[in-house]
């Protein structure tokens, strides 16, 4: 039955550089909720505040640094300006788990230094952006999907191109390097439905090398 479902979403290339590796993550699921315990646990989930208000996702980190935004502006951070502790560590089954990834969709080598780890309630969203605050253009983004389903858009290179939107699932993984690593991209509002393992909510993982020149305190 899985590999019945399985067929009808096949890996695909979504744009040069970027591939799409529908429930890649499902085995290794349960691993990936208990790293995000365990993690906020210590660094608590968040909800940011940016020169255009408060982000509707809630997020926290791990790793040797963390994604931080505050009016000021973004930067990756060693220690959690909420408590501030270092970030966690980096769970070793998301470390395995990213760099296993990584290569599968064709990229050795990867060196995650941080995992940015975003929580969507019924409502969030997340307005159409680049991520380009890491300093490593070489290197992928590797996206992991977890609980209720998201509708995510993704451009070209510039604002205004033209949109692909796609349903990203529980276990859904995305990795973005290449000529995809500055495409723009957005996450829809979180529609009011229900995830065995999440209730209503959505959770989405993002591995990223940085370029240690970038950390800041
Ligand atoms: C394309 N997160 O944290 S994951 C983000 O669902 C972010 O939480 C979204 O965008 C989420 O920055 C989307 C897919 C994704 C992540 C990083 C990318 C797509 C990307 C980096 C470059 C290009
Ligand atoms: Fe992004």
């Amino acid at each position: 039955m899985e590999d019945l479902f399985a067929s009808l979403r096949p890996r695909t290339v979504l744009a040069e550089g970027a591939v799409w590796l529908p429930g890649f993550a499902l085995p290794d699921a349960s691993a990936l909720h208990q790293a995000i315990t365990d993690v906020s646990a210590i660094a608590p989930f968040r909800h940011f505040h940016t020169r255009m208000g408060p982000m509707s996702a809630a997020m926290t980190s791990c790793g040797a640094c963390g994604w931080t935004a505050d009016p000021s502006g973004y930067r990756y951070t060693r220690t959690d300006p909420q408590t501030g502790l270092f970030w966690p560590a980096m769970p070793d089954a998301l470390r395995h788990f990213a760099v296993r990834t990584a290569a599968e969709a064709g990229y050795d080598g990867f060196d995650p230094a941080s995992c940015l780890i975003n929580r969507y309630a019924p409502g969030a969203g997340m307005g159409l952006h680049q991520d380009r605050d890491e300093g490593r253009p070489e290197a992928p983004v590797v996206s992991v999907s977890l609980g209720v389903p998201a509708r995510f858009s993704f451009g070209g290179l510039t604002r205004n191109e033209p949109k692909r939107i796609i349903e990203l699932l529980d276990g859904d993984v995305m990795v973005w390097g290449g000529a995809s690593r500055f495409a723009w991209h957005g996450v829809s509002r979180i529609r009011e439905t229900f995830h065995p393992q999440t209730g209503a909510m959505r959770y989405n993982l993002t591995f990223r090398a940085i370029n240690v020149a970038l950390f800041r305190p």
